[in-house]
């Protein structure tokens, strides 16, 4: 692929060494294919890395990163409103935590197995470097399908979870938050049966909680908030803004509600969001307290949009979204969304920016497609990683038990965001590769964590 492309014999022995890793890694891990995908997107990234500096290989820092420290699977039993005993099963990976506690988010979806979790706790060590904050890698979740189900079956499941995940986290070990299929409603729940098994209130335990009992003001906001900041450095280095641009939102989930609301606020024209089923075309652009209401409140699908918005199109398959002409991509509903076929049609109409507010969402022949095309291209680890930032300055309010303003909160998330905009971009240009922000925020999420594990020594 054209992340790098190799030319001095230096780079080409660093490539051979990552190579071996890689092949180790599929061995290792068979048929784990989102994890060998994430695992290949990193290592031939750090290639200019490892030709400037043996002492990562010299102390085996790629061999050991790509191994999590721990992968815990667990039987998740629960009774659903029939009567009838459900049986799921709970992962949780606790991948890294050289710089800080295990971080990242649980997801409930049908889909979860552990190349899923492995995948998502692998990106999230590097993301979670980039943010400057002290946190580990790590990620969890279930195939559990919150679709469908009651209130009272969410929490019998989510309940039955965390008595296992209980014992395996707390505020200086691991610290879970949501993903797809896991918002407030579900963090309350867990959080309420983590209090009650530990009898004390550790109220660092998880993030995205509710006001009342320790949640951060802008934790909802600040994925989809932090996406749009940091696609608005993107615009700005290309002597842009939002301002009357076409934008394309993939999904309607917690990302993508605002990524919209902020975009909107910058004078975007968002003309198009999806669910799991299809998406709505809104050519006078997407009303968002209509999709607020139809998911955040009422959990019903998109296609309800077009009954109060009869000049919006509802179209089956969410995939044909990338058909919609568009400046500005922003994918934010799950992994590999946007493959090769998607990305040129992108190209084709007329595409300049892409960024991901999804874990993921581009294939790694997409990417080729973007960089290959010209298409600027803000990768996951960065472009998402204001989501779990904010979760770093919730576990800070809770340990200092104070709360920060929305504006205090917000400010800090601008901040946060433009510093990874530019660390990823001075270590692409310092590595050989100018304008590649996914070998610029590799690379620097990538140092900090290896750096760490050279102090620490062999553990
Ligand atoms: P939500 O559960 O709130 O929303 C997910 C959205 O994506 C829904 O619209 C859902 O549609 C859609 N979706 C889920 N699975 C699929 C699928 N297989 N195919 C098509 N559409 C799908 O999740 P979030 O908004 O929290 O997460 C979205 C993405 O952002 C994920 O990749 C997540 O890992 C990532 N992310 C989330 C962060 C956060 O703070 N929440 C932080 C950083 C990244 P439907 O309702 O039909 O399932
Ligand atoms: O992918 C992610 O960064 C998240 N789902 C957020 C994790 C967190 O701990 O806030």
């Amino acid at each position: 692929m054209a992340i790098t492309t190799q030319t001095s014999p230096e780079l080409q022995a660093a490539q051979a060494y990552v190579n071996e890793v890689y092949e180790t890694v599929k061995k290792r891990n068979p048929g784990e294919s989102e994890f060998h995908q994430a695992v290949k997107e990193i290592l031939d990234s750090l290639v200019p890395v490892f030709a400037k500096n043996p002492k990562y290989k010299n102390n085996a820092i790629l061999e050991r990163i790509v191994e999590p420290e721990r992968l815990i699977t667990f039987r998740v039993p629960w009774v659903d409103d029939q009567g009838n005993v459900q049986v799921n099963r709970g992962f949780r990976v606790q991948f890294n935590s050289a710089i800080g506690p295990y971080k990242g988010g649980l997801r409930f979806h049908p889909s979860v197995n552990a190349s899923i979790i492995k995948f998502l706790g692998f990106e999230q060590i590097f993301k979670n470097s980039l943010t400057g904050q002290p946190i580990g890698g790590g990620k969890g979740g279930s195939d559990f399908d919150p679709k469908g189900k009651s209130d009272n079956e969410v929490m019998k499941f989510t309940q039955s979870f965390m008595t296992e995940l209980s014992k395996y986290i707390g505020p200086d070990t691991d610290v879970p938050a949501g993903d797809i299929g896991v918002g407030a409603r579900e963090i309350g729940y867990m959080f309420g049966q983590y209090k009650r098994l530990r009898g004390g209130n550790e109220a660092g335990v998880l993030t995205g909680k509710g006001l009342t009992y320790g949640g951060s003001l802008t934790r909802t906001e600040a994925t989809g908030y932090g996406l749009v900041y940091f696609t608005d450095e993107m615009l700005k280095t290309k002597g842009e803004s939002f301002a009357g641009k076409t934008v394309v939102v993939s999904g309607s989930g917690n990302v993508s509600i605002y990524a919209i609301e902020k975009a909107q606020q910058l004078g975007a024209k968002v003309v198009a969001c999806s669910d799991s089923n299809g998406y709505v075309y809104d050519k006078n652009g997407i009303d968002l307290e209509t999709v607020k209401r139809l998911k955040e409140v009422e959990r019903k699908r998109i296609k309800e949009y077009v009954s109060t918005h009869p000049s919006a199109e509802y179209h089956e398959g969410c995939e044909n979204i990338w058909n919609i002409p568009c400046d500005i991509a922003l994918p934010c509903a799950t992994q590999n969304e946007i493959n090769e076929d998607a990305a040129k049609t992108l190209v084709a109409n007329g595409v300049k920016f892409v960024a991901e507010g999804a874990n993921m969402p581009s294939t790694l022949e997409a990417i080729e497609v973007y960089l290959s095309n010209d298409v600027y291209f803000g990768p996951a680890k960065a472009a998402n990683a204001g989501g779990v930032a904010v979760s770093a300055l919730e576990m800070a309010q809770n340990s200092a038990r104070l709360a920060w303003t929305f504006e205090e909160v917000d400010a800090k998330l601008q901040d946060i965001m433009k510093n990874i905009y530019r660390n990823s971009v001075n270590a692409a240009e310092q590595y050989g590769h100018a304008g590649n922000l996914v070998v610029g925020s590799n690379i620097a999420g990538f140092l900090k964590v290896a750096d760490t594990m050279v102090a620490h020594g062999v553990v």
